[in-house]
């Protein structure tokens, strides 16, 4: 079996709070909020390409760091990874997304996620209790 390719997600924190943006497709995802990311492109470490999607999705510039949590499969094809990241640069603004939020550690729970992200909620609530 070839290996999944890997779809890499940004836990970004900054002054006690996690952006979290919500997706616009396919139609079964719209509506619902991941943590932004996407798919890692041939020749790209998960760092280069998820440093990439920020800048394509939300206009900054980004230092992508160790991982967060477990690995969680998608299907056959895919695996999901999330990474904590710092913001270095620029405002995040929702260019491919509807919209974008930050979010403190008591909202964490109530937010509608894409079902994949939901695995990361306690891993998230530690790291946004260590800010
Ligand atoms: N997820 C997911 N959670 C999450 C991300 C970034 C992605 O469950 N935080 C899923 C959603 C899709 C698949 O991973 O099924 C690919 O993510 P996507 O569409 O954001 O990746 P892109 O932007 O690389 O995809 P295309 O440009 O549309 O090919």
């Amino acid at each position: 079996m070839t290996e999944r390719r890997e779809v890499a997600a940004a836990a970004l924190t900054q002054n006690g709070r996690l952006l979290i943006a919500q997706r616009t497709y396919p139609p079964e995802l719209a509506g619902l909020w991941e943590l932004p990311g996407g798919k890692v492109d041939e020749g790209e470490t998960p760092e280069t390409a998820l440093s990439r999607e920020l800048e394509e999705e939300l206009g900054i510039l980004c230092s992508v760091g160790s991982r967060l949590g477990s690995e969680v499969l998608l299907d056959h094809r895919y695996v999901l990874r999330a990474y904590r990241v710092v913001l270095l640069d620029g405002c995040p603004a929702a260019h491919e997304h509807s919209a974008i939020r930050w979010i403190e550690l008591d909202e964490l729970d109530a937010i509608d996620w894409v079902a994949h992200d939901r695995e990361w909620l306690p891993d998230l609530a530690e790291l946004l209790r260590e800010e």
